[in-house]
């Protein structure tokens, strides 16, 4: 098995165990570690690529404290009294220089290949674009009408009152839907300063700029809710413009649209009537 497998593997057991019982993903959870579980091809590779790290940086620190502690015990002044006088060393010079280069090398390859997977949009299912603004979201759907609404951060007091899934400073009073596994283009603006659509699980993070439209992509591989904050400092609000996205299978997906091209604040309506039928199912019933 290639070694790249094997990290591959381990990064999706680490991802799965972490996520075994949960679908909602992105709140605070007591006693988590790392990273958020991943739930799109691109934060399998940052899984991938982090824990290849680790193992480096692990390796080069044991390492450099077994040659300290060699050193010192070594080199004592009872067993060493009288210290020798070269000043060069060829094959420890030339080892200290290759073998660093050697650990870049073996870096860049993974990190330029996550790089370019992440700037290289595929061919993407349909496009959503989101524009920043002090301080909430706004989204546009342009390959299915061109509908478009304002997703703003429900507050303390009515949570109580949204219909599912209501976590502190995370649920939006109209969230973002995509169908699972569907290839989504992302388009990110801002209207007035510059803010940072980000969702950890999927492995994006892009600045919207005014004036300028950045694209990125995911794919969702999991149905789910899912959270993220905006990233850039954006005034005093900032903490409070989340990113809500429901990963929700194709049909749901379809008719959810079908309801927000006519009245887009309304269409939530589908999802909750989506959770309600999964109620009895075990695994999605966490996500009320
Ligand atoms: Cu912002």
């Amino acid at each position: 098995m290639r070694f790249s497998t094997v990290l591959a593997a381990l990064a999706a057991f680490i991802a799965f165990s972490a996520a075994a019982s949960a679908t909602v993903i992105g709140i605070p959870t007591d006693g988590d570690l790392g990273f958020q579980p991943s739930a799109s091809p691109i934060m399998d590779q940052i899984y991938g690529f982090h824990t290849l790290l680790l193992i480096i940086i692990f390796a080069i620190s044991l390492f450099v404290l077994a040659l300290l502690v060699w050193a010192m015990w070594r080199y004592d002044h009872k067993r060493h009294p009288e210290p020798k006088k070269f000043s060069h060393n060829m094959t420890v010079e030339v080892l200290w220089t290759v073998v660093p280069i050697l650990i870049l090398v073996i870096i860049a390859v993974p990190s330029f290949r996550l790089l370019y997977d992440q700037d290289v949009i595929p061919e993407a299912d349909f496009t959503i674009k989101t524009t920043g603004n002090q301080w909430n979201w706004t989204y546009e759907y342009p390959d299915h009408g061109g509908f478009e609404f304002v997703s703003s951060m429900v507050d303390d007091e009515f949570l109580g009152e949204h219909p599912f899934a209501a976590h502190r400073n995370l649920t939006t009073d109209v969230p973002v839907v995509v169908p699972v596994d569907a290839v989504v283009r992302m388009q990110v603006t801002a209207s007035d300063v510059i803010h940072s659509w980000t969702i950890p699980s999927f492995g994006i993070k892009m600045d919207g700029i005014p004036g300028r439209l950045n694209e990125t992509w995911f794919q969702a591989t999991r149905e789910g809710i899912f959270y993220g904050q905006c990233s850039e400092i954006c005034g005093i609000r900032h903490a409070f413009m989340p990113i809500e996205v429901h990963v929700v299978p194709q049909e749901i997906f379809d008719t959810w649209v079908v309801a927000a091209q006519g009245d887009p604040y309304g269409a939530i309506d589908v999802l909750t009537a989506y959770y309600d039928s999964l109620r009895g199912d075990a695994q999605l019933a966490s996500a009320r």
